[in-house]
């Protein structure tokens, strides 16, 4: 909600005033922009408590938060050297090499981008991650990379979390100079959900690159190579590591699945190699791979390709520590895992645990595994926080061997479904989610051919209708627009080809097209877009500002009105950020190096005609009112 003032009340906007107006409403004459940032951070404050922050069961009590344990001992020593010298010194080719001389298993350490997508909707703010960079450069020295990036984190840091995804990037390299970045690239999708032009995937990835990502995880949502071929090329022009993705569905060991066997999976890995691929993974983003197949799979990619092989995995089902052990057994180089208190369910499996069942074997990982329980114990105190965002899901369960829901999506769609009014109805989503799958012909489901059906499940669960009533009324019905640009080719070209029915159900006449859609987009003017944009928000945007804009055009806008409007709120702890702050409680926050604001809760107001309370704050000691509107 935006702070009101003179030139959004409704009696100003209709002339419906007179010269009394400014003396009974001299709040609304309190411009945003003009306000000094204290003034800015309590209104924020003042709202939160309030108002609540959206997504977030609105309490009555801000909960009682301890102070993270942060592990003290690695900051008297420096950074010890690990993977990001090896690529800065040999280039993305000694890297391969310096891989594929190593015995011992290498790990990447998820916890700063998919553990917290899959657990809480990929809500770990800045403030978080930066307060354990150090520690984690330290003790994690000896990991292959982190993965901190890419994914939904650039739509959610501007979305929900009003901060910067370049800056968390560049915070963090300056935090962690000796490991390797890693992030996750949806191929021609970049971090959106629909593709791009070319020029815009290649601008991307330079920007990614010389702000500080190392390692690009490309993937194509259906598994269709000339989605990743642009992003590969990108890549390698910006001299990084170009790791390329099969996406792992179905089950190569069930005979009655024959539609993604495991000769369909050695082709396409074949085909990535042939491509530029320095590495390739293997993204298994529901966790459906299981042990034995992982050992067959793994086993065969090993004999017919020559690159490293990085698996991903989530541990869903509960049997992705034991599909690990399988595909190490089969010679996989990398394997993805997080801290252990980030760990299970719908996220990675536990990085501690797979430091200890490797402990004196040919593969141990080389990592501490006091360690990692020392960052461990840090995410268990973080992880609170963010409670709110958390699943339902208590335990792991094998449903989604049916359901086939990606990790990074299961927690995501939850919200969404809550958002729309499902909240009883999760159940119902989840079953339909299959059902949309098998008559979208099985395809990949990952970001964003996993929305489109995600999306469908939806809008046939909230309309109450089942896969008969599409069948009998789809020529009446409106799909959801991600639906439509499904069939029309905009995702690209599924293995096998559309479903004709549906397709025509839902193109109602609309081309359908089998190029890529890359090739038929024009080039973005990035100048053109420049000049647009400073109209728009009223000041010369950066390179990386036009690039957030170009890939969420509304989000970005929104993040630009309210950092007008609220300043910059990743100052701010996030017991605050989320919760506010309770009657007497005081925060310390320090806004830039050396000003620190003191901020401090004394009452807030019983609830005015007008439907606002007044907030009664104490800013370094001075007493300070602020009017906000109770949306309730
Ligand atoms: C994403 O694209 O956000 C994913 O995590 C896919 O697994
Ligand atoms: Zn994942």
């Amino acid at each position: 909600p935006f702070l009101e003032n003179v030139v959004t009340h409704p009696d100003f906007l209709s002339g419906n005033y007179d010269t009394s107006f400014i003396d009974t409403k001299p709040e609304l004459f309190i411009f945003p922009g003009r306000q000094d940032r204290g003034t800015k951070l309590l209104s924020y404050i003042g709202d939160t408590i309030v108002n609540g922050y959206p997504g977030l069961p609105k309490s009555e009590k801000k909960p009682h938060f301890d102070s993270p344990r942060i592990p003290r001992t690695p900051f008297t020593q420096p950074y010890p050297d690990g993977t990001k010298q090896i690529l800065d010194t040999e280039g993305p080719d000694g890297l391969v090499r310096w891989i594929q001389a190593q015995k011992q298993v290498l790990v990447t350490d998820t916890t700063f981008r998919d553990a917290h997508q899959s657990l809480f909707a990929t809500r770990v703010r800045t403030y978080d991650l930066a307060s354990i960079a150090e520690a984690t450069g330290k003790l994690g020295s000896g990991l292959f990379s982190l993965e901190m990036w890419g994914g939904a984190t650039f739509d959610t840091t501007m979305r929900f979390l009003q901060e910067s995804p370049w800056e968390r990037l560049q915070i963090l390299r300056q935090r962690i100079p000796n490991v390797l970045f890693q992030m996750l690239l949806r191929g021609a999708n970049g971090v959106g959900y629909t593709n791009y032009p070319d020029n815009v995937i290649h601008a991307f990835v330079k920007a990614s690159a010389e702000n500080g990502i190392d390692v690009f995880r490309i993937f194509d949502s259906l598994n269709w190579l000339p989605g990743m071929q642009t992003a590969i090329e990108a890549v390698r022009e910006s001299g990084k590591v170009a790791e390329a993705a099969i996406c792992y569905t179905g089950d190569i060991l069930d005979p009655t699945k024959t539609k993604y066997s495991l000769a369909y999976y050695v082709n396409l890995a074949k085909e990535l190699e042939k491509a530029g691929a320095h590495i390739l993974a293997i993204k298994d983003m529901a966790g459906l791979l299981k042990p034995y197949a992982a050992y067959s799979l793994v086993s065969a990619l090993k004999q017919e390709i020559s690159i490293p092989i990085h698996l991903h995995t989530h541990d869903t089902s509960g049997n992705a520590g034991a599909m690990l052990l399988k595909a190490i057994e089969a010679g996989v180089d990398i394997v993805d895992a997080c801290v252990s208190s980030m760990s299970g369910l719908t996220s990675q499996p536990s990085l501690n645990g797979l430091i200890a069942s490797l402990a004196h074997t040919e593969r141990e990982t080389g990592l501490s595994l006091e360690s990692f329980n020392k960052l461990s114990d840090y995410w268990e105190d973080v992880r609170p926080y963010y409670q709110g965002f958390e699943s339902g899901m208590k335990a792991s369960n094998t449903e989604v061997y049916v359901h086939e829901m990606p990790g990074g999506q299961y927690t995501n769609l939850e919200q969404q479904a809550k958002a729309v009014g499902l909240e009883g109805r999760w159940d119902e989503v989840k079953h339909m989610y299959a059902v949309v799958n098998q008559m979208c012909g099985d395809i990949v489901k990952v970001t964003p051919s996993s929305k489109v059906v995600g999306d469908m499940a939806l809008f046939m669960v909230q309309n109450n209708l089942n896969e008969e009533n599409i069948w009998e009324k789809g020529t009446r019905l409106d799909f959801p627009d991600s639906v439509i640009q499904f069939f029309q080719g905009y995702l690209g070209q599924p293995p096998g080809g559309f479903p004709k029915k549906l397709q025509e159900l839902v193109l109602k006449g609309r081309d359908a097209f089998t190029a890529r859609p890359g090739e038929l987009l024009a080039p973005i003017d990035f100048s053109q877009v420049a000049a647009e944009l400073e109209a728009k928000i009223g000041r010369e945007p950066s390179h990386l500002d036009v690039l957030s804009y170009i890939m969420y055009p509304q989000v970005y806008l929104q993040f630009e009105q309210r950092l007008k409007e609220y300043g910059d709120l990743s100052v701010l702890n996030t017991g605050t950020f989320f919760y506010g702050l309770r009657p007497g409680e005081e925060t310390a926050i320090t806004i830039e190096r050396g000003k620190t604001l003191i901020i401090k809760l004394v009452a807030v107001g019983e609830l005015h005609p007008d439907g606002r309370r007044i907030i009664y704050f104490e800013l370094n000691g001075q007493p300070r009112e602020i009017f906000i509107r109770d949306q309730a």
